[in-house]
């Protein structure tokens, strides 16, 4: 019988759908497993070959898993809000959830055909109000909350109010972004808003006047990666830097949890560092400079206090607050230019733009406080609003923009770390704070930087004019969208007091609107619509949510998806904890994985989440790329040359679809009618073909070499597929998708199949079976359980390759042999293997029924040497005996063996050497 791929996926599909095979429930009486992919956005596009990779890899796990015994969770949802549908939907009016619902019913579809294991009765979309709901619910719960920085963890608000209360906010112990101080009496005396005013600097989930990007043709904050050049990529409007009311979250307050969180998870140490980096902790101080003439002091970060002596001037953000106190009437209309200049840069230009050197100065001079000198305060943009205190004491000598900023203005450098004689002329000194390099000033004179810095600071402290200070470049996360497709607001507004919806209202459900654009008075689209306000009348929020809001807890609600009372129950995440291994993208490092980190750490101070970390292991697969392939277009005609010969004329190179082309020859007849402009095309051949070229790029639409795994499972199968995307190379790497060895893959799996066929007959013996038989199956069970463990999925592919083959060769059609390889390879291949595992005479699934087979150590050793026997020194053949006989017994052996008896020929056995292990000579006469 031949291996009727189609056939068999088919039926095996709708068996596990039909059986529910795949649904998991808590059972306490196993252990759990829960393996993860990360939440997929479906576009318009669907998938192609590159995106199941991640996908395969976690299914194999998961079955995997399975088959150890686990009880594994692996379920699959769908983010479902953003911007795609949102731009299609202003394009066309047709309504988001439309396009949205048509994209994952065609993912549900391409998912479906490569078979994966998921519990599809947990499966979720973030758009559905059943989920976002949740979503809703722990905004507000982020609302009512704080972070206390001595209990290091998220408090209830009433807490924080009770102190205010009772002692003011002088001691309290909160993140916070508010720097004034108050009495109980005061707290009491001030209104409501006032109130509710303080206290969104204290709150997770806050409203706040913050600097974004924004776009006013387009009315609405767009993220730094939808701009371009200071251009809208939608659009191409012009963006501005504005300070608006925006929806914050405090992701700022959890900045050491989520470093010091780093160190127990089993991610790359790649994505760790990315983190780390994003995260940026840096230890210094805060110093207070004294502005000459004005009861006003100037606090700055600095990392380097050693440099003080070596400051020649001071630097303000363009946003900083200190701005207009610090202008000067004369320099206003400076200023004022200036600041206009710069709204029109995103703060990654600014980070970026080393080159372009800009400033003006503010009319303003502080005093030094250890040299008492006057040194003059500029405003520049490389200095950043929202980190530190948005302003620096800059030291030209020996920071490096400070020195490109001075060199530009002739401003003084002055260097406070020696220099050898051969350094003498550098104007700028880098002096790292582990160098050996020795302070030339003032108190700190002969000192190393090390030592210098902590000599600095005790100084400043001692002169009261400042404090040690520990910053974390993370921010916190602008958390409002002037858009429709999102979740909205659970907020309110009272009296212009923002204030949470009952609980017992959620969800607010995303209304209907006329049109998805901002409304003609400038309001963000919710403002279209009717009635738009909680159940006493009172309008609700017009943003709507980011679209990391719906993936940053939807990990736990896969434990309990149907819950209408909670997020998840006790019971539930008490059992699944927290996700065993995650697979996706290393390109979250920064966004996702740090919201959903976050996210979960406040849900576990809650006491909703079971464990602090979401992710234990992390395994971050590559890239497919598209193998692209070209022809050659003589310039100005229609005629195309062939690859070896295009150096002749003088062509354009044309990418064309890679269907058309197989081991680069192109289907002539096929390019004709790809498209008319090339109907009447004609060709320069080489050997009577059209060779392609080719090159390694992106899978992408525009370059024609997408492969659609619909097609490929359609001409091999879904195992197929599967088992030629792990063996192209390990997991973790970039690779290129070559159509070329999928036949090789292919024919692997129709040579397994006909070790259990004689011709059409479906033919496995309960014979024994030989020691050789089991040694190949025992190295094989052996390497592919070692393999799949570690994720080295194409060597544990390759051993079964290799067993197989050796089967074949032995034809062995063994039960004792070919149930196990049955086993071994099920998570790899679910159809073929559930077929088999059926014929071998079981009745429900194998991932049911059947663990794992273990492998027997002693099989393995080889327990047969082969003699080599000789008559007169002369090697006449090999006897295979077993490799523990006792001298005599081999001698014996030897003597009796036929071909002994043939090549002494009459001869007489004087003698026989033996020598265990190794050899045996027979003298003979
Ligand atoms: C004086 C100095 C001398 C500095 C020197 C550095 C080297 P990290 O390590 O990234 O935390 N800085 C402080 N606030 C800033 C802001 N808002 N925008 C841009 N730069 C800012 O960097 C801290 C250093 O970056 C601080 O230490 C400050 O410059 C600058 F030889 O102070 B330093």
């Amino acid at each position: 019988m031949n291996y009727e791929y189609t056939e068999i996926e088919k039926k095996w599909r709708e068996y596990w759908k039909e059986h529910d095979t795949y649904k998991v429930v808590e059972d306490p009486s196993k252990e759990k497993f829960y393996v993860l992919d990360m939440f997929p956005y479906p576009s318009g596009a669907g998938l192609h070959v590159g995106h199941p990779l991640g996908y395969i890899a976690s299914d194999i796990y998961a079955r995997y898993k399975t088959l150890e015994g686990f009880n594994v969770l692996h379920p699959i949802g769908y983010d479902a809000f953003g911007l795609p549908a949102e731009q299609y939907a202003i394009q066309t009016g047709q309504h988001p959830a439309l396009t949205t619902d048509q994209n994952i019913k065609n993912y549900q579809k391409q998912f479906d055909l490569l078979g994966f294991n998921y519990d599809l009765s947990r499966e979720f979309r973030t758009c559905d109000k059943s989920y976002y709901k949740w979503t809703q619910w722990a905004v507000i719960k982020f609302f009512e909350h704080y972070f206390n920085t001595k209990d290091y963890k998220a408090k209830p608000i009433t807490e924080l109010i009770t102190e205010f209360e009772t002692s003011g906010n002088a001691n309290v112990n909160a993140a916070t972004s508010y720097d004034g101080t108050f009495t109980a009496a005061e707290w009491k005396s001030k209104s409501k808003k006032e109130k509710s005013d303080i206290l969104q600097n204290y709150r997770l989930a806050f409203q706040a006047e913050t600097l974004v990007n924004w776009c006013p043709q387009l009315g609405t904050v767009l993220a730094n990666d939808e701009i371009k050049d200071g251009l809208s990529v939608r659009g191409s409007f012009p963006v501005e830097q504005k300070k608006m009311l925006q929806w914050s979250l405090r992701v700022s307050a959890f900045a050491q949890r989520l470093l010091d969180g780093l160190n127990c998870l089993d991610w790359s140490e790649s994505v760790k560092e990315i983190q780390r980096n994003w995260i940026g902790r840096s230890e210094g101080a805060d110093i207070n400079f004294k502005v000459l003439g004005k009861d006003l002091e100037l606090t700055v970060f600095t990392t380097r206090p050693d440099t003080i002596y070596g400051v020649t001037f001071m630097v303000l953000a363009p946003e900083s607050d200190y701005v207009p106190e610090l202008t000067t009437p004369e320099q206003a209309d400076d200023v004022a230019r200036y600041l206009a200049e710069t709204k029109k840069k995103t703060e990654r230009d600014r980070q970026m733009d080393v080159k372009n050197v800009s400033g003006v100065f503010s009319g303003s001079y502080c005093i030094n406080p250890f040299t008492n000198e006057e040194i003059p305060v500029w405003i520049a943009d490389y200095v950043l609003g929202g980190y530190g205190t948005g302003a620096i004491m800059a030291v030209p000598a020996h920071d490096e923009r400070d020195n490109r900023f001075a060199n530009h203005y002739s401003l003084p450098v002055v260097h406070v770390y020696e220099l050898s004689n051969q350094d003498d002329k550098l104007s700028f000194h880098d002096v790292s704070k582990n160098a050996s390099t020795l302070c030339t000033t003032g108190i700190l004179k002969d000192l190393i930087p090390k030592k210098a810095i902590s000599k600095a600071i005790e100084e400043v402290g001692k002169k009261q004019i400042g404090t040690p200070k520990i910053n974390y470049r993370l921010r916190d996360a602008i958390f409002s969208r002037q858009r429709y497709w999102g979740e909205p607001f659970p907020i309110f507004f009272e009296d212009d007091i923002p204030t949470p919806v009952n609980e017992s209202e959620l969800p607010i459900v995303l209304p209907e609107v006329d049109k998805y654009l901002p409304t003609d008075t400038g309001e963000p689209p919710l403002g279209r619509a009717q009635d738009w306000t909680n159940s006493d009348g009172h309008p609700l929020e017009l943003s709507t949510m980011p679209g990391f809001a719906g993936s940053s807890a939807y990990f736990l609600r896969f434990m309990d998806p149907k819950n209408d009372d909670c997020l998840v129950s006790k019971e539930a995440v008490e059992y699944w904890e927290n996700v065993d291994l995650y697979i996706g993208g290393a390109e979250h490092a920064t966004g996702h994985l740090i919201y959903a980190r976050f996210w979960n750490m406040f849900l576990f101070d809650i006491g909703v989440a079971s464990k602090e970390e979401p992710f234990k292991k992390m395994i971050n697969q590559g890239m497919i790329q598209g193998r692209s392939s070209f022809v050659y277009r003589i310039k100005g005609t229609n005629k195309f040359v062939s690859y070896g010969l295009k150096n002749d004329h003088d062509t354009q190179q044309l990418h064309v679809y890679v269907g058309l082309v197989k081991d680069d020859i192109l289907d002539i007849e096929g390019f004709k009618s790809w498209r008319p402009d090339f109907q009447d095309a004609e060709f320069i051949l080489e050997d009577g073909k059209y060779i392609c070229g080719s090159a390694v790029e992106k899978m992408s639409k525009s370059l024609f070499n997408v492969v659609n795994p619909d097609d490929v499972v359609k001409k091999y199968g879904a195992d197929t597929l599967r088992l030629f995307e792990m063996f192209l190379g390990p997991l973790e790497q970039s690779k290129p998708w070559s159509t070329s060895s999928i036949e090789g893959v292919h024919k692997f799996l129709g040579r397994f199949w006909r070790l259990f066929f004689n011709k059409d007959i479906f033919t496995v013996s309960d014979e024994k079976a030989t020691p050789e038989e089991l040694k190949i199956l025992h190295t094989a069970i052996k390497k592919v359980r070692h393999d799949t463990e570690n994720f080295n999925f194409n060597t544990a592919i390759a051993a079964m390759m290799i067993c197989v083959n050796e089967l074949t060769k032995l034809s062995c059609n063994k039960r004792e042999v070919l149930d196990p390889l049955v086993r071994i390879l099920a998570p790899y291949c679910p159809h073929i293997t559930e077929e088999l595992h059926e014929l071998l005479g079981n009745t429900d699934s194998v991932f049911k029924v059947s663990r794992l087979p273990d492998w027997d150590d002693s099989l393995l050793v080889e327990n047969i040497h082969k003699y080599p026997v000789s008559l007169n020194g002369k090697l006449k053949f090999l006897a295979e005996l077993p490799i523990d006989m006792e001298k005599d017994d081999i001698e014996q052996n030897i003597i009796n063996d036929e071909r002994t008896q043939k090549f002494i020929a009459g001869k007489t056995i004087r003698k026989i050497i033996v020598v265990p292990r190794k050899i045996v000579n027979i003298v003979a006469n």
